[in-house]
């Protein structure tokens, strides 16, 4: 194997170079490579540089190596070592520099930045706290103990000239090599005790007390459930009350007991499960076509948002509606909501100018035939989708990627209209387009190679999370979503209110419970969709409810109530009465003994639904992986991040657990309403979970 870490001399200086692509982790090797380097040097050279190989220092820990034995040196004694070096060493920050990568910048005794460095302690993503000195260093190194705070508990990296305002680095230089080398020969023989951060000592002030108090309120509020926040804010307030050593124990402490939680394992399964899911599946190969000018289809909600996302990455973006009257309101409001960026200064005026400049607008069809990529994105139904797509073969060029972001009708029939099926395939974005990452990527049947590797690629250049799914009425997602829905409905039917429904499902994490969102989304809209289905009558009752409220003009927000009232200046959401009268008259009519509902039966009866849909969503093959569900849920659908996704929390319980339950359920009184999963009763039976079927099966 070739050494991970290596020193070239540069007149007294000794450059230690990290190579250990693709983000130079501090795996094990790393580690005992950094303490026999530093070790040699201390001989040979008066001063030290360490650097990272590929344009960046170091991206953190080896996420791999947590769960495993641990292998010597740890890096908290590395970094002790480091800091203990009898030569100064100067740290170049470059590209990443995050988690144990700035920790062990911070552990060097001086820190110069590239311009383009991004800086940072993420480890609260995973679930942990930065476990080797980053909330002992960091304190005593930065003026302000907010700015450690807001680094620590926040997980956001910062950019390098915000990390020379608030006093993380000594220097920004263009070539931070040759200016690292350069102020590594200038303190070399000289003394740099002060420098050693473990030496320094903190004191409680009133003050610094405030501080803390203001942020533990606003990291638990941000953190949502989640609970290394909190605990890497402790950990920060240690340096102020205890001496470095002790703090640091305190550190690891925390660390070892984070590192084997729930949260954090389910925050680095879906850590992976996004960089998976945005791979092309093992069966697809070539390369993606080029895609230089985007069409959208409609200048709606979800066409606009679609069309704010390209114009965001760059894109020119011609947009077609059927009248000028619509092009007008629909560029409208996407000029309105990028204007409202400009207050908080997340855009300037002439950014704005610039997105709205890359948008072209036609009523006719054939000012598309210059586009690569297009996009429909119009009204929901196979006549409306099959006549754009005859239209859309007659004037696109040849080779050019045809995507529909249908929510749930068969791509292949959409497909099947053109001449040119193998071009044809699904992007379906979710609202806001413009900001929720999720991107279900639908494979059709003749879909080529090459056009899911566009859509892929497009995911990239537009930082959309993409996952793949194959064609089945309403994919992934939205598929999934019925059984849930069902189940809150009729967790109302039996006894619970809408409010309960709703917040054992917030206090289980999710963004909003499943009853708010249907009034978000509006009543109608389901309603609509009952009537254009043959539902089944036990299954028509069990929306009996929601029917009633929609025929009472009780639509959802848009309509100021829905299954709540809605203020309408501030939307805030209080008990709509008529509505508490339609439930219980509903019960009556269909003769429902209503019994007291526990918070744990709704979580236990949505949650293992989703499993088991999962689960058949599965089997048949339109998801890949169980953990390409749980991307789709986060980035698709307010899941909480911290419980994996769907599928990753059913294993966390037990899947023989949530087996026996459906099972259970599928043969009581509402049992009409649950078909067990074959796929998820047998691995219940062979006492595995969905992270050993996607190992075995992908
Ligand atoms: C930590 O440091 C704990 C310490 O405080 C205490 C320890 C005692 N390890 O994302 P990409 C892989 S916790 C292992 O596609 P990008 C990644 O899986 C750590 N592997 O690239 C992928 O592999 P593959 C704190 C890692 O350019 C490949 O690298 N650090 C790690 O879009 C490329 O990744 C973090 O939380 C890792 N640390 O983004 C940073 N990082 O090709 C986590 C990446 O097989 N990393 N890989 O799928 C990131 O946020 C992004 O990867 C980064 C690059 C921004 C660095």
């Amino acid at each position: 194997m070739t050494k991970s870490v290596t020193t070239e001399m540069r007149g007294d200086v000794a450059v230690i170079w990290i190579d250990n692509p693709p983000v130079n982790a501090l795996s094990y090797h790393v580690r005992q490579g950094i303490v026999a380097e530093l070790a040699a040097a201390q001989s040979t050279a008066k001063a030290a540089v360490l650097a990272g190989r590929g344009g960046t220092f170091i991206a953190g820990a080896d996420i791999r190596e947590f769960g495993k034995p641990l292998i010597d040196p740890i890096l908290p004694d590395v970094l002790d070592h480091v800091e203990a070096s009898g030569i100064p060493v100067v740290a170049v920050v470059e590209g990443n520099t995050l988690g144990g990568g700035l920790e062990t910048a911070l552990a060097c005794h001086y820190r110069v930045a590239a311009p383009k460095a991004k800086l940072g302690l993420p480890e609260v993503n995973l679930g942990l706290l930065p476990g080797a000195g980053g909330t002992q260093r960091a304190p005593r190194l930065l003026p302000n103990v907010a700015d450690a705070i807001t680094l620590a508990a926040s997980g956001r990296p910062i950019s390098a000239a915000k990390a020379m305002d608030i006093g993380l680095v000594d220097q920004v230089a263009d070539d931070a090599l040759d200016a690292a080398v350069k102020l590594a020969e200038e303190v070399a023989g000289k003394n740099f005790e002060d420098r050693r951060l473990s030496k320094v000592s903190l004191a409680m002030t009133p003050d610094i007390e405030a501080v803390f108090e203001a942020s533990l309120t606003e990291v638990t509020k941000k953190a949502k459930g989640a609970h290394a926040p909190v605990r890497a804010l402790q950990s920060i307030r240690n340096a102020f009350e205890m001496p470095f050593r002790e703090g640091m124990d305190q550190e690891r402490a925390t660390f070892k007991e984070l590192v084997v939680s729930d949260q954090s394992n389910a925050l680095r399964h879906i850590f992976f499960a996004e960089r998976q899911s945005a791979k092309p599946p093992s069966d697809v190969s070539g390369t993606p076509r080029k895609v230089a000018k985007v069409g959208i289809l409609g200048a709606g909600t979800m066409g606009g948002g679609i069309a704010m996302t390209y114009a965001e990455a760059g894109f020119p973006v011609t947009m077609l509606e059927m009248s000028d009257a619509a092009l007008d309101k629909g560029l409208a409001t996407m000029e309105a909501n990028w204007s409202r960026g400009i207050k908080s200064g997340r855009i300037t005026e002439q950014g704005v100018a610039e997105r709205m400049a890359r948008l072209t607008r036609t009523t006719d069809y054939a000012d598309l035939a210059d586009c690569d990529l297009i996009i429909e994105a119009v009204f929901e139904t196979m006549e409306v989708k099959r006549e754009v797509f005859k239209k859309l073969d007659q004037v696109a060029k040849p080779g050019a990627v045809l995507a529909t972001n249908t929510s749930y009708l068969d791509i292949n029939e959409i497909a099947a209209e053109t001449s040119r099926p193998q071009d044809v395939l699904g992007m379906h974005y979710f609202s806001p387009a413009n900001i929720m990452p999720l991107l279900e990527i639908v494979r059709a049947d003749k879909t080529a190679d090459d056009v899911l590797l566009t859509a892929l690629d497009m995911a990239k250049k537009t930082r959309k999370t993409p996952a793949i799914a194959r064609v089945g009425h309403g994919f992934i997602g939205n598929r999934m979503l019925t059984p849930y829905l069902r189940q809150a409905n009729l967790l109302i039917l039996e006894g619970a209110s809408p409010e309960q429904v709703d917040k054992a499902l917030t206090d289980f994490g999710w963004a909003m419970g499943p009853i708010s969102v249907s009034d978000l989304a509006g009543l109608d809209i389901g309603y609509k969709s009952r009537k254009d289905q043959d539902l089944s009558e036990h299954e028509q009752r069990i929306y009996t409810v929601a029917d009633r409220l929609v025929e009472a003009g009780h639509l959802g927000q848009k309509s100021g109530s829905g299954f709540y009232n809605y203020d309408k200046a501030t939307r805030a959401r209080s008990e709509n009465p008529e509505a508490t009268k339609i439930i219980e008259e509903v019960r009556a009519e269909l003769g429902i003994n209503t019994r007291a509902i526990s918070d744990e039966e709704i979580v236990e009866r949505t949650m293992f639904a989703l499993a088991n849909e999962g689960a058949h969503v599965l089997a048949e093959g339109v998801a890949q992986r169980a953990s390409d569900i749980d991307v789709v849920y986060n980035h698709g659908y307010g899941y909480p991040r911290w419980r994996g996704g769907p599928m990753f929390y059913a294993s966390t319980v037990g899947l023989k657990d949530v087996a026996a339950r459906v099972m259970e359920w599928s043969e009581g009184s509402s049992g009409v309403h649950w078909t067990p999963s074959d796929l998820l009763m047998s691995l219940a039976d062979e006492g595995k979970d969905f992270g050993d079927y996607d190992k075995e099966n992908t």
